[in-house]
């Protein structure tokens, strides 16, 4: 939009015969006309003076007849909804899904029937547990909730980024987020679950423990939406044409490799970049590097659920892949980043009862409480009925029926029918039902006493949890019991944090002693009554790791240089292309915003001044410098955190020989190893970028730890 230089007039106005400088406008200043359209007040009058409210006089009081000022008030007084009771802090961006094959074996669902067949989604990424201005990268579960604009209506999975739940029974949903957010006296810690409260309710819920494993291990810091699982949780059912159900496990897999953060990063980011998840979604849509996930389907039938050792209707098991091969019928692109934020990611409403024909609940009790839970939000959320008229919401299929009225209706009966039946022919009749083509659930026979159960298949608490511990490569195992000595270091109550250890010894005796030996306990407690007591010793699963299902590249990851004056252009330039060529970005990061001159003159903008910079923010970095302008990142403390919170957090580090003063200002030349590479001539760069695909040198990890 062109701006218009503001004439001294305009500076000033007539209120009888005294002159009033305008508070702003000045240069900047624009009026209407020449393409820019008249500001008016949302009841479309034209408005004359937007910088001051109309007053008795320079000096006087403000009067109340002034009607934009008084609507302009009372729209921004009304401006927040209520965030969202759980996932308050989340991101959304539009996409696809296509197709791989027709599913009509499995599903008459009509998204899946044709291959290649494309069908509108909405994702939104968020976590649980902190409020909408918390930190992007707390340690919490990401929820993963997808909503597919079907011919056939809007479909839900609203999953997140762990496989399993803490709870068997939506009866107990209000009491693990109240024990999980903020205490209600203190009203903090906020975005944590490293309090009391939390492993209070935990430690008294033995259910909870497959899923403590999992949030301690390093899948609830993930370095980037992009580089996450997504689930269902629950099993589901499809149907097929002929009324034949199969059960399903929904999964995504992102085509981009998994990939997490540790937890020290975790700490800094949160400070260098609350924004940081949100900013690398954002950041890779706009640079066109499109984020893919795979749809992924455990199919299996009544006789599998019958002999698995677990019951599929409990969500806080999986069905291990190796036992349930993960069909991948398709694959998701988010290529688009919201218009505003407000009437997309803050209005859409997800619901696990957003079904299509062909795709069923199944009788998980959590699954079932969840089905009430998330219409029934919405009328406080976004406070009215007709939260389907919002464009976000609403189905991109034609839809007829006889809803009306309510708070902000948009779509109104416009004939005299609105019930049916009725006898006002098909014109103006309305819709009917169609019993061929609608939703029909399947017929499951149910006949039992009504009672209050919890199934004797669901006791079972600790043989998953120890499945996934003893799945995990050396470093991960490390991290989930470095999680547990965390968070159990910042709960006060003694007794608690011995309950956690007594259930731990159900798991892993290893596990259980380490933690009790990183909290100094004085003796180790007696292992956790159990509802079942023997444990099993399951098959590990190498899908369970998230080391072992990293990327093949450092495609989509990012490099962050740090650069001085009078550095090798040739050595910048071949550093940069390298990692380009591989799909990666480059950020520069200098002592000042402006820049630095390269050898030859070349300016270098740089993304970051250095104290804005940090390490963390990238996954591998170099420091690229002269011997002169090493001398000034030498006195620099945030150049000296920026390597060795590099060499901390396990990442490569590239230099040239310049800059190794800094290293040995920082005691890390002594150190080096081979994560560490020189960069003699540009050729070296290209080599420097294939060893980065590991993302992190894992056997560095004990040799910058105490214990
Ligand atoms: Fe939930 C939001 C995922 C159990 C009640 N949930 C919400 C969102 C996700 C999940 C991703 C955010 C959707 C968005 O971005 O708008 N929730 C899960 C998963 C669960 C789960 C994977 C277990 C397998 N949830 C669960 C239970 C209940 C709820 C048992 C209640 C009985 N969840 C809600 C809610 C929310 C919600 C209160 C808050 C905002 C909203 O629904 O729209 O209704």
């Amino acid at each position: 939009m062109a701006m218009e230089k503001g004439s001294d007039d305009l500076k000033k106005i007539d209120i009888g015969d005294q002159k009033v400088l305008r508070g702003t406008g000045g240069e900047l200043h624009q009026t209407s006309g020449k393409g820019v359209e008249t500001l008016t007040t949302a009841q479309g009058a034209p408005v004359s003076d937007d910088q001051n409210s109309l007053k008795a006089g320079a000096r006087g009081p403000t009067l109340l007849e002034d009607q934009h000022f008084r609507e302009k008030i009372f729209h921004f007084d009304h401006e927040r909804i209520p965030e969202r009771v759980v996932h308050a802090r989340g991101f959304g961006a539009h996409g696809y899904f296509e197709a791989y094959e027709p599913l009509s074996d499995v599903t008459r669902a009509d998204l899946f029937q044709r291959k290649g067949e494309k069908t509108e989604v909405f994702v939104r990424f968020s976590t649980v547990a902190g409020n909408k201005g918390s930190a992007d990268v707390a340690r919490d579960v990401r929820g993963f909730a997808v909503k597919f604009y079907t011919k056939e209506g809007n479909w839900d999975i609203v999953g997140n980024n762990i496989p399993v739940f803490f709870i068997q029974d939506a009866i107990k949903f209000p009491d693990l987020i109240h024990a999980a957010k903020q205490e209600p006296d203190r009203g903090f810690p906020q975005a944590q679950t490293a309090h009391d409260n939390f492993w209070d309710f935990i430690s008294l819920t033995p259910e909870a423990m497959n899923m403590a494993l999992w949030i301690m291990s390093d899948r609830t810091i993930p370095r980037s939406f992009r580089f996450m699982e997504g689930f269902g949780v629950h099993t589901f059912r499809l149907v097929n044409a002929k009324g034949k159900s199969t059960f399903v496990k929904f999964h995504w897999k992102p085509k981009q490799g998994l990939q997490s953060v540790m937890w020290n990063e975790a700490l800094k980011l949160n400070g260098a970049d609350p924004d940081f998840h949100r900013r690398d979604l954002w950041n890779a849509i706009q640079a066109g590097d499109y984020p893919e996930w795979e749809l992924g389907m455990q199919l299996f039938d009544e006789d599998f659920a019958d002999k698995f050792d677990f019951d599929v209707l409990d969500a806080t098991k999986i069905i291990p892949e190796e036992e349930v091969p993960v069909r991948i019928v398709g694959k998701m692109v988010l290529n688009r980043v919201v218009d505003n934020f407000f009437a997309e990611t803050e209005q859409v409403a997800f619901h696990t009862g957003n079904l299509v024909p062909g795709i069923d609940f199944t009788n998980d009790p959590l699954l079932q409480g969840r089905n009430f839970s998330y219409l029934d939000t919405q009328l406080s959320r976004l406070g009215s009925t007709n939260f389907t008229h919002l464009p976000v919401n609403a189905p991109r299929c034609p839809f007829h029926h006889f809803q009306q009225d309510g708070h902000m209706a948009f779509h109104n009966p416009t004939t005299r029918a609105n019930y049916e039946p009725n006898s006002w022919g098909p014109d103006i009749g309305g819709p009917r039902e169609d019993p061929d083509k609608g939703f029909t659930s399947y017929p499951e026979e149910i006949d039992a006493p009504k009672g209050r159960y919890r199934s004797d298949t669901f006791s079972d608490h600790y043989s998953q949890a120890r499945q996934f511990y003893l799945s995990q490569t050396d470093t991960e195992k490390d991290h989930i019991a470095d999680a547990f000595t965390f968070e159990l270091s910042k709960v006060e109550t003694l007794a608690i944090r011995e309950r956690m250890v007594a259930h731990l010894l159900n798991v892993d005796d290893d596990l259980a002693k380490t933690v009790a030996k990183g909290l100094r306990l004085k003796a180790i407690p007696k292992p956790a009554n159990a509802a079942m007591p023997t444990r099993q010793d399951l098959e590990t699963s190498a899908k369970l790791s998230i080391i072992l299902n990293g990327p093949e590249s450092f495609k989509g990851r990012k490099l962050g240089i740090l650069v001085t004056d009078g550095v090798d252009i040739a050595l910048v330039t071949a550093l940069k292309k390298a990692a380009e060529d591989e799909g990666a970005m480059v950020e520069f990061v200098a002592p000042m915003v402006g820049g630095v001159e390269a050898s030859d003159g070349t300016w270098i903008e740089a993304d970051q001044k250095i104290n804005g910079g940090p390490s963390v923010l990238y996954d591998a970095v170099a420091v690229l410098a002269s011997a002169d302008g090493i001398k000034t990142l030498v006195k620099e403390s945030t150049a000296k955190d920026f390597v060795n919170d590099a060499f901390a957090h396990c990442k490569f580090i590239a230099y040239n020989e310049a800059a190794m003063p800094l290293f040995e200002k920082t005691g890390l030349a002594a150190d080096f190893d081979d994560g560490c590479m020189a960069l003699a001539e540009a050729r070296d760069a290209k080599a420097f970028i294939a060893a980065c695909a590991k993302l992190r040198v894992w056997d560095r990890e004990e040799n910058v730890k105490a214990a």
